[in-house]
């Protein structure tokens, strides 16, 4: 077992004292309490490519490097957001490959891996994050860093025939096999991936569940990230939740995304719309607020959404709004934390319905905010990586659209006695796999792998 410290790395370091949002929070809190490094961009642009600089903190060193504007382009908007986060979403359709793009992503590679590797000591761990760095453990070997490392892919693992069209089909083996510990999401990525290992490279298993490739031995296994269930649950009793500022016998439909075309935000629209245009005329009103604040807007396939959702909620609306009732509301200012919990508190039915997601903690907040003497329902996308383990939200196929329709009119006339059932089951999952247990179970196995790499 190596003793040294955690070195996380991951693309953006969030640089106020606070930060907000799911991994960040995550490893936030993971260093917090066991003290290390945080490596990541500092979200500026640099004339030119500079070393690592220190962002004060108290209870663990953070240390930004700044990204040119030409490496901004090329590895985060080019190849890491529209080659690898389409093509990992299953959306091969949308991507749009670029050599000089492709070289900036593996060049930005080599350059964090040189810079990371003049921080770590001997026996630190490291814990690399996510698909902007696939091949970063690949690049510090090639510099010939022997520590424990550690890879989290907060996504999902794409099917064979998705990365087929993946540009680095050749290489992503050998990246993998660079790391000691591969970290999914669910149980389905770990299956994907490995079916992927054995069908397309010569990796082996070996004794134990290991994989052999390259002279290599590492581990594929799941985690599924979680998030702190008792401050979430304490921030949504502790919300003003006037906020909503609905009559209260009007039922509050809530979504929460980033505006990202994985999130399935149309088809849940449409059947938004569909629902009402079914719904007995003595059943309640339904409001349906979505905040979906824009992201990646410099990256093409995402400039479309925006209009797109504007003119379908404007639709709905002219069909089925009156004087007083707006059926759709859509808010694309993000929400500061302390808010969003009070509305997923006053809301009756969440609706969680991506095309293909990682794993998406919202619908793990939505959950850890109810009352449990009244709480409201989840409505889950079979395609979201916590679909494996809610298995008491509504499981929905969000190609569905009737299907959808059906369960949003199933989940607001749901009796109190099968919501809490429900509700208390879910509860229990997102607490026994909460976010330490995350982070926790994660380091105890990397922390445990072999010492020794047989090559
Ligand atoms: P994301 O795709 O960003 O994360 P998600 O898991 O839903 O998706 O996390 C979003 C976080 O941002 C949540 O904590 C949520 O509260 C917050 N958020 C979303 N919309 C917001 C809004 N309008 N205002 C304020 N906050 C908002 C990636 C993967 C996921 C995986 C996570 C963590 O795509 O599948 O669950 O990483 O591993």
């Amino acid at each position: 077992m190596s003793d040294g410290r955690l070195v996380v790395v991951s693309n953006r370091i969030p640089t106020d004292a606070q930060p907000s949002g799911g991994l960040v929070v995550a490893l936030h809190e993971a260093l917090e309490s066991r003290g290390g490094v945080w490596i990541g961009s500092s979200g500026e642009i640099a004339e030119a490519p500079g070393p690592l600089h220190e962002i004060p903190h108290d209870s663990y060193t953070k240390l930004a490097y700044d990204l040119t504007e030409a490496e901004h382009k090329g590895f985060y908007l080019g190849h890491a957001n529209s080659v690898i986060w389409p093509l990992f979403h299953h959306r091969a359709d949308l991507i749009d490959v670029d050599e000089e793009n492709r070289w900036k992503y593996m060049s930005v590679n080599a350059r964090v891996a040189k810079l990371v590797a003049e921080v770590l000591e001997p026996d630190d761990v490291l814990w690399i994050h996510d698909y902007h760095f696939l091949p970063l453990a690949f690049e510090l070997r090639k510099l010939g860093v022997r520590n424990r490392i550690g890879f989290f892919l907060h996504i999902t693992f794409p099917n064979p025939s998705d990365i087929a069209a993946l540009p680095d089909r050749k290489q992503l083996g050998t990246w993998i096999s660079s790391c000691d510990l591969v970290g999914l999401q669910t149980k389905r990525d770990v299956s994907a991936c490995l079916e992927w290992l054995r069908s397309d490279t010569d990796a082996e298993f070996t004794l134990r569940g290991r994989m052999k490739l390259d002279d290599r031995l590492f581990e594929v296994r799941s985690f599924p990230i979680g998030i702190d269930v008792d401050s979430f649950a304490r921030a949504a009793e502790a919300a003003d939740i006037t906020i909503a500022d609905l009559p209260v016998d009007q039922k509050l439909v809530l979504g929460v995304d980033r505006l990202d075309y994985s999130k399935g935000l149309p088809n849940r629209f449409e059947a938004f719309g569909k629902y009402l245009s079914q719904r007995q005329p003595d059943a309640p009103r339904a409001t349906m607020l979505q905040i979906a604040p824009p992201s990646r807007e410099d990256v093409e396939a995402y400039r479309d959404i925006r209009a797109e959702l504007e003119s379908m909620a404007g639709s709905v609306n002219g069909e089925h709004a009156e004087i007083d009732w707006t059926p759709i509301r859509y808010l694309r200012r993000p929400i500061p934390r302390e808010i969003l919990a009070g509305l997923y508190r006053r809301a009756d039915l969440c609706l969680v319905t991506p095309l293909a997601d990682g794993m998406n903690l919202v619908a793990k907040e939505f959950v850890a905010a109810q009352d449990g003497n009244n709480p409201g329902v989840l409505i889950l996308s079979h395609f979201a990586g916590a679909a494996e383990q809610l298995d008491e939200a509504l499981m929905v196929n969000p190609y569905d659209i009737a299907g959808m329709a059906k369960a949003i009119d199933q989940a607001l006339a749901m009796s109190l006695h099968e919501r809490h059932a429900r509700w208390l089951s879910m509860m229990r999952v997102i607490r026994e796999t909460d976010i330490s247990w995350w982070t926790d179970s994660y380091l105890r196995a990397l922390r445990g792998q072999p010492e020794l790499q047989e090559a």
